[in-house]
């Protein structure tokens, strides 16, 4: 996807990015939803859900074979989770550095695994680590008339 400020073509990505049960619970979506619209990221999918466990499995089962897969499963499925889709220049790998390292504990102060994490099992939230998991991320949680197409009016104040 792109679009074009005077003749400067802007590559835009779409990342999925999941506000964990452990989050939701401690009232942070919020500040979660706050980092990314700061950054400058468009959002373009939204909704809480109650995960169901066939839900679960797909969306970890590159982690099928791992020793956590039991444990995450049951805690991605103990509460509801905002799920999210966030859009812009560089957002795949943007939202990551966001995020912060998958251990709270080595997560640098800033991101959000960092401010707010101490168990890697408790790291609050997920983001898509590259475009093809991206786009089957979004494509398993959102329908397309779930995305709203819309043009924010601080574009041209984001972009050159
Ligand atoms: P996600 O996929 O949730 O964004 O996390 P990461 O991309 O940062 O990390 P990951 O895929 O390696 O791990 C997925 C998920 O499993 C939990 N986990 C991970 C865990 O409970 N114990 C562990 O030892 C590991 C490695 C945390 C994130």
């Amino acid at each position: 996807m792109a679009f074009y400020i005077w003749h400067k073509e802007i590559i835009l990505e779409r990342t999925f990015v999941m506000v964990k049960p452990d989050g939701v619970q401690r009232g942070l979506a919020g500040n979660v939803i706050a980092r990314f619209e700061a950054k400058g990221f468009k959002l373009v999918g939204l909704k809480l859900v109650s995960v169901s466990r066939e839900l679960a499995e797909q969306h970890y089962g590159v982690h099928k074979e791992r020793p956590f897969f039991g444990s995450l499963v049951e805690f991605i499925i103990s509460a509801p989770v905002v799920a999210m889709v966030w859009e812009g220049k560089g957002a795949i790998a943007s939202a990551r550095k966001l995020i912060g390292a998958t251990n709270p504990l080595e997560s640098a102060p800033g991101t959000i695994r960092g401010d707010f994490g101490v168990d890697i099992g408790r790291n609050l939230i997920h983001g898509s680590d590259a475009e093809e998991t991206a786009k089957s991320e979004i494509a398993l949680w959102f329908s397309e008339d779930e995305l709203a197409s819309w043009e924010p009016c601080s574009t041209p104040w984001l972009y050159e």
